[in-house]
């Protein structure tokens, strides 16, 4: 019997290994490609290499430069010398500083429609644009799918996004994934693949889909995807890889969990003020606020689309005298498409800083907004310290918003300006800085910073220790481990970068884990959401947190612990509080789990909302802990 399928369903369909395709069970699929970039990826390449295996066995693997192009510091400028050795050595391509923003550039250059692609990025669904699968994970998942083997998921539903109508000018593709955000909030994709369809799919470019895939990641789906239809074709052979191509839609009958409908003619330019992407307003209420700074570009709106658009919005004027604004697009394609066309020009006499494509001001390094100032961004998060200062603040809006602002200083409706309308019909296709892999005689280089990690530990059948931390809901990646200036140079150096943690909510925790030998963390609803990082897991761990107790977690944070070894437990933690002395027995993880609060004498039900195969890897210290053993 033929059964309808979701587009989701069908790539995953294609590539499972193990397992059998139903939602909520844990299947494992195969992946075509993988991306790393230099943040997470010193740590992806350092856990591949802890594999033993002589070459990367994905159809293609990439590892990118971006996230500290400028190398801000001499270790950062050591992390992209050994990304680029290891990288030829294992027969990865490398994309070197200035090429861009990952997730850009692998839609650009590499991304195909009906693939599977593993990224330790939590943005990589942007290659949903493509109508490819693109799904972020932790840096030791990435090692093991760059090694050939199996990226494990729980089958998540499907929510259709049903687009209808036209989008007016002025408001755009980052509206639409503001609106999503607006709707169903930073949670609402827990659990959820997105996949987009209805009419109004049609009249969004490769590039407008690309930003709205980016910015779903805020809602917690684990990725999220359009069709890949004309649109998509005529993109890839813009790109001259129209052979790349193949039709892909869901089946007409496809069964949904859930839908949302958006009318796009009925949207307007909103904006997402401080604190979390989901705190969305319509433009008009915030008009008039006074802003310090405006970037625009990331991985989120540095299209060539996006810039050349603000060029026309600029083209003859100048942008307000108090205000310091920067421009960086996403790719070094689109950097030659605005040379080309002007548009650098344009930008530039209006007084924009043009800076180097990568992310760089996205995550601090550099344009840091000041103390209590405002800085309007068209990147996809907004959390306290994000940029680098935790006393300035952030909001996020589209390319167009963001330009109106940057004219008047204060955060402005571009509805107010003679629309522009930019059809993108032929791109410069530069790939210098990507370099084919040279093979195993290539040397490694590795600086002192790079530091290997320490030996897996098995966890023990009892865990005892003290609450370290109790912290809120929605605790952010940055919140646990920040990113910028602070940490960015010793993403290779555990024991170092470890002392940062929970650095802007207790600047004590890392002291008093090292004193206490270790502990608890105990957090409340979707703790960890956002960033990939494995750091966020990996630092608790090396301070000897053995377990975390929360109300809920995010996708990959949760799986980022259980693959570093600290157990996630799910509870009601009301009640426990910093200093508590724990008891809890692990010995049998499949049934209800009690937290014996030995300060205050209670008992707390949890559980632990694991795979067979999670649990046995958390007992054993790990997903390395767990390939090695398998290999023995
Ligand atoms: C981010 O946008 O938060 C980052 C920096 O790109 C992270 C990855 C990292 O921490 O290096 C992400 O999105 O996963
Ligand atoms: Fe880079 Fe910012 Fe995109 Fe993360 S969100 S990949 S830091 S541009």
């Amino acid at each position: 019997m033929r059964v309808a399928k979701t587009l989701t369903e069908k790539i995953l369909a294609e590539h499972i290994v193990d397992g059998t395709l139903g939602k909520g069970r844990e299947v494992g699929i195969r992946i075509d490609q993988c991306l790393t970039q230099d943040s997470t990826g010193t740590m992806a390449w350092l856990e591949f290499e802890s594999l033993g295996l002589d070459k990367v066995q994905a159809e293609l693997a990439v590892s990118y430069s971006d996230h500290t192009s400028l190398g801000f510091k001499g270790e950062s400028t050591d992390d992209h010398l050994f990304l680029q050795s290891i990288a030829s050595h294992y027969g990865a391509k490398f994309s070197k500083n200035g090429n861009g923003v990952c997730h850009q550039v692998h839609y650009e250059r590499f991304g195909i429609p009906g693939k599977t692609l593993l990224g330790s990025d939590s943005h990589t669904p942007t290659a949903g644009g493509l109508g490819m699968l693109g799904i972020g994970a932790g840096g030791a998942d990435v090692a093991v799918a760059m090694g050939g083997g199996p990226f494990y998921l729980t089958v998540p539903k499907v929510m259709r996004v049903v687009l209808t109508g036209k989008l007016p000018w002025g408001v755009t593709a980052k509206d639409v994934a503001l609106e999503i955000l607006r709707r169903i909030s930073v949670k609402g994709g827990v659990g959820y693949f997105l996949e987009f369809t209805g009419p109004g799919v049609k009249i969004l470019s490769v590039p407008e889909r690309a930003t709205i895939t980016n910015m779903c990641t805020e809602t917690g789906a684990t990725s999220s995807i359009f069709p890949s239809d004309a649109v998509t074709k005529e993109f890839l052979e813009l790109e001259g890889r129209g052979s790349d191509w193949r039709p892909l839609v869901p089946d007409p009958d496809a069964i949904y969990d859930a839908t949302v409908e958006i009318d796009l003619s009925a949207l307007v330019p909103l904006v997402a003020m401080p604190g979390s992407p989901d705190n969305v307003v319509p433009v008009t209420e915030v008009a008039g606020t006074r802003i310090d700074q405006v970037y625009i570009g990331s991985c989120t709106n540095g299209s060539y689309r996006d810039i050349r658009v603000v060029a026309e919005l600029l083209r003859g004027r100048r942008v307000a005298k108090e205000i310091d604004v920067i421009v960086s697009p996403g790719s070094r394609q689109a950097w030659e498409m605005l040379i080309a066309d002007g548009s650098f020009l344009a930008l530039t006499q209006a007084g924009v800083r043009m800076i180097e494509p990568g992310c760089n001001a996205c995550i601090g390094i550099g344009f840091v907004p000041g103390t209590n100032s405002l800085s309007l961004r068209t990147v996809n998060r907004n959390w306290k310290g994000r940029g680098g200062n935790e006393l300035a603040k952030l909001a996020l809006a589209s390319p167009e918003v963001a330009a109106a602002s940057a004219l008047k200083g204060v955060i402005a409706d571009p509805r107010e300006l003679p629309p522009v309308a930019v059809r993108v019909t032929d791109l410069i296709v530069d790939d210098t800085l990507i370099i084919e892999p040279e093979g195993g005689a290539v040397p490694v280089r590795r600086a002192p910073n790079i530091v290997k990690m320490a030996p897996p530990r098995p966890l023990p059948a009892v865990l005892k220790g003290e609450v370290l931390i109790v912290v809120g809901d929605g605790v952010s990646t940055d919140a646990i481990l920040p990113a910028g200036p602070l940490t960015q140079h010793l993403r290779s150096n555990l024991p170092e970068i470890a002392k940062f943690t929970f650095h802007y909510e207790d600047k004590t925790f890392a002291a008093r884990a090292v004193e206490k030998g270790g502990g608890f963390i105990v957090a409340g609803e979707n703790y960890g959401q956002g960033s990939s990082r494995e750091h966020a897991a990996l630092a608790p761990w090396q301070l000897g947190i053995t377990a975390v107790i929360a109300k809920s977690y995010a996708r990959i944070h949760k799986a980022n612990l259980v693959n570093v070894g600290i157990l996630p437990l799910v509870g009601d933690t009301t009640g426990i509080d910093q200093g508590d002395m724990l008891e809890i027995d692990i010995s049998d993880l499949t049934r209800p789990l009690v937290v014996r609060n030995l300060t205050k004498g209670t008992e707390v039900p949890v559980r632990a909302e694991l795979s067979e195969r999670e649990r046995r890897m958390v007992k054993a210290g790990g997903l390395l802990a767990m390939a090695l053993a398998g290999r023995r």
